[in-house]
């Protein structure tokens, strides 16, 4: 059975410009153990005090996952791990040649008496124990044979293969998980593979194929650089891919979302699973395929993650998409209108960056010379922004920019600081957007004006 350590809260906590209230731990925590991922990583507790006190509190919250502290071969360090009441303590040494001399200045048999000395440490006071082989990709493989050994011999029951700068294959991966399975003592092995060459996922599958037990993940992925596999993506591909069935889908959307919420880490729109794109179709070969079979274009039906497929309607659009749109509204038409409708489409679509439904029905009114009557679905609104005076603007617009929802983004004189243009499916969601728009630091005051009907823009947005 596959298992997942989530590190949200450690490595995850070592992404740039990133940092967790206490609370929001436990929340991570509470929403992580909703998932039922296996380990929850909660911190190295000689980092700082309150990641101390957010680690005891996380272990005394008696989740279903294992607690793991984190943390560098230093006997009051793990003194600290156990202080917090972990269930485990993960140990990281690096083996590598490079960061021995660079960074330790420590001999292969010095560094082995070292993690020996500590992993029995640990042992003695009654904590489990993992050991990680920091930078282990890069180390002499027969070292790393014999460093883990010892360390599994001392009272570790775990090692993490730690791709430490992301710089395996996933064939390598595999090729090294068959060897460190043969000749380890009995152990489980975890995957740390970082995605600096967009490999992590990739390359943690690999091993868990090759005989490894347990992925690290981080919610959207985040971690040092460019962070380590996304937990959302990890269990959608252990779960459609590999059959592993044991975690809660359902419960993956809430915590990433609020992960973008605290984190202001926000998902690229084609991030693979959550990413805003990921259900959306546009040209009209690929609409028309998913109208008549969702299978054709969607690798698996996103209501499974609680996801609804969307089909965009603009110049790629072709006649099926249009009217199944128009369908939505309760509109029908002839063959031949529906024709020129999306010709229209066509056309305006050329000349615009996005078009709206009020567009949509616009058109669909002059082609018909009918009046519909619907309300669009569809909501617009253009938000005013106050910035704190101590917060730089273009700090709150960088963010801002990449907020799902929010399409224009302009820095402006008067009472207010910035105007947003907003797309929202109902109120609800524009609600939504409107909470998250106040909880991003520096926000001081939000006004919030629905747009009612939007005029032809041929000198704007071009
Ligand atoms: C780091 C350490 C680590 C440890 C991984 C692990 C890595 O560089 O901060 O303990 O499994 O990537 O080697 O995150
Ligand atoms: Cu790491």
């Amino acid at each position: 059975m596959v298992e997942i350590l989530d590190s949200t809260l450690r490595e995850g906590e070592q992404t740039p410009y990133v940092n967790f209230l206490i609370d929001e731990k436990l929340e991570i925590a509470r929403l992580l153990d909703k998932v039922g991922v296996d380990m929850i990583e909660a911190g190295d507790p000689s980092v700082s005090p309150n990641i101390f006190q957010a680690i005891k509190k996380i272990a005394a919250m008696k989740l279903k996952a294992e607690i793991v502290g984190h943390s560098l071969a230093i006997k009051a360090n793990i003194d600290k791990a156990k202080e917090c009441n972990v269930d485990r303590v993960a140990v990281f040494y690096a083996t590598s040649k490079i960061h021995l001399e660079a960074k330790t200045h420590k001999t292969q048999d010095q560094a082995i008496d070292i993690v020996v000395e500590h992993v029995r440490y640990a042992r003695s006071l009654g904590l489990k124990v993992r050991y990680t082989p920091e930078d282990a990709s890069r180390t002499d493989f027969e070292y790393l044979i014999k460093i883990c050994n010892a360390a599994i011999e001392a009272g570790a029951d775990r090692i993490s293969f730690a791709d430490t700068l992301g710089i395996l294959q996933p064939h390598e991966v595999y090729e090294r998980i068959v060897e460190l399975r043969k000749r380890l003592m009995p152990c489980k092995i975890d995957l740390h593979c970082h995605d600096d060459y967009g490999l992590a996922l990739a390359n943690a599958m690999a091993g868990i194929r090759a005989g490894a037990d347990c992925i690290h993940t981080t919610v959207n992925g985040m971690g040092e650089r460019t962070g380590i596999p996304d937990l959302v993506e990890t269990v959608v591909a252990l779960n459609n891919l590999a059959g592993e069935q044991k975690y809660d889908m359902r419960a993956l959307l809430p915590i990433s979302n609020y992960m973008e919420k605290i984190s202001g880490f926000f998902l690229s729109p084609n991030k693979p699973v959550s990413g805003i794109n990921a259900f959306s179709h546009k040209s009209g070969v690929h609409t028309n395929g998913v109208l008549k079979d969702p299978r054709t274009y969607e690798p698996f039906d996103p209501a499974i993650i609680g996801r609804e497929r969307r089909i965009v309607i603009d110049k790629y659009t072709g006649k099926r998409a249009v009217a199944s749109r128009l369908e939505e509204y309760g509109v029908s038409v002839t063959p031949e209108e529906l024709e020129n409708i999306t010709d229209a489409i066509k056309k305006i679509g050329d000349t615009r960056k996005f078009l709206f439904d009020a567009d949509i029905i616009e058109i669909a009114e002059n082609v018909t010379g009918r009046v519909i009557d619907v309300i669009p679905k569809e909501i617009n609104a253009i938000v005013m922004i106050a910035v704190e005076s101590h917060v730089y603007t273009s700090a709150v617009v960088r963010r801002l920019k990449n907020l799902r929802n929010i399409y224009n983004v302009y820095e402006i004189t008067g009472d207010y600081d910035i105007s947003i243009f907003v797309k929202a499916e109902n109120t609800a969601e524009l609600n939504n957007v409107i909470e998250e728009l106040r909880a991003i630091p520096g926000i001081k005051q939000t006004d919030t004006r629905i747009v009612l009907k939007k005029h032809s823009d041929n000198h704007l947005e071009q």
